[in-house]
């Protein structure tokens, strides 16, 4: 996603957070965050530029194979260098892993902590997960390999040029928050909630849960992805298409609700970290 994409699945998880949830994630905020973790979301995609963590560049997508509609984790999660575990569901384990290690700071001695720090940042793994869980929830960050999710795919969107990653990532949002928003995100942020919250409880106690009670299941998300990626965002938008109208207001609906399941389950995995029961 773009800028908006990831502010609004973080503005989405941040009323979901339990008490205990939001004390651990405040105190791994920095200080200028000012309690808001919406207000970090996108850290990552201003960092991987930088030679220090070019290496987490990869980590916000997954390519499969060709026209397969199909992921699996042994065969699509490398990077370019044949890195296992370098591709989005992978971080979002490896992130999620290393968040286990937060309550060793409550019952160990300062010396032992700190050597865990040196070895992960927490701060950084709390902002990567909660970036990576909106990347992965758009269904382009799932896609081919050959077209690079879609970046090489060059459309019309209206009357202006644009690849169809970029229509996913950001075009659909900022028509929508300015069609029917007034050019607000939180106004389109609010409505995705009410929606969430009105159509059932069950609906975001579905999409909260993993199939074997794991902390996170991105191979569940990543799955949903490339599949919702042949369905919506490849079809009829073939290299020099024009994507107008009809393009919008049928994957609107898919973009709303994958902001909500991303939102949803970035709550679900931090409390499943921190709340209450952790
Ligand atoms: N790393 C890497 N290459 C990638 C992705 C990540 O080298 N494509 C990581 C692994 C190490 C660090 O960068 O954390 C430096 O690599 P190493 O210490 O394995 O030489
Ligand atoms: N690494 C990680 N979690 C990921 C992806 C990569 O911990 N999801 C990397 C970060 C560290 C590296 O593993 O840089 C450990 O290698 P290094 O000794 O080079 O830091
Ligand atoms: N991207 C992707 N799949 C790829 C390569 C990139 O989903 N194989 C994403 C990452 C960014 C966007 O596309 O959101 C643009 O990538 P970049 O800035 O690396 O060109
Ligand atoms: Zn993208
Ligand atoms: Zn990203």
């Amino acid at each position: 996603w773009g800028a908006d994409g990831h502010h609004a699945t973080c503005l989405l998880a941040e009323p979901l957070l339990e008490p205990a949830t939001w004390k651990a994630v405040r105190s791994l905020l920095p200080e200028y965050a000012n309690g808001s973790l919406a207000s970090l979301c996108t850290w990552p995609d201003d960092i991987k530029w930088m030679w220090k963590y070019h290496w987490t560049a990869p980590l916000h997508y997954i390519d499969t194979p060709d026209f397969l509609c199909r992921y699996n984790y042994d065969r699509d999660c490398y990077d370019e260098n044949g890195h296992k575990g370098y591709c989005a569901s992978g971080a979002i384990n490896n992130f999620t892993s290393q968040l286990t290690n937060y309550h060793l700071r409550e019952s160990n001695p300062p010396l032992v902590t700190r050597a865990l720090e040196t070895e992960y940042n927490l701060t950084e793994a709390l902002l990567f997960l909660s970036h990576i869980v909106g990347d992965i929830h758009q269904p382009l960050h799932v896609g081919f390999t050959s077209d690079a999710g879609g970046n090489t795919i060059m459309v019309h969107w209206y009357r202006r040029k644009a690849n169809l990653h970029h229509v996913w990532d950001t075009e659909i949002i900022d028509k929508a928050k300015d069609l029917y928003y007034n050019k607000s995100l939180l106004t389109m942020v609010n409505a995705i909630m009410e929606n969430i919250t009105n159509d059932g409880v069950s609906k975001a106690q579905m999409w909260s849960e993993c199939p074997n009670g794991e902390i996170a299941c991105p191979d569940t998300y990543a799955t949903e992805g490339i599949s919702l990626a042949c369905q919506y965002a490849y079809r009829n938008a073939t290299p020099g298409s024009t994507l107008a109208d009809e393009y919008f207001l049928s994957r609107l609906p898919i973009v709303e609700s994958r902001l909500a399941q991303g939102g949803v389950r970035l709550a679900a995995i931090l409390n499943r970290l921190f709340g209450a029961n952790s």
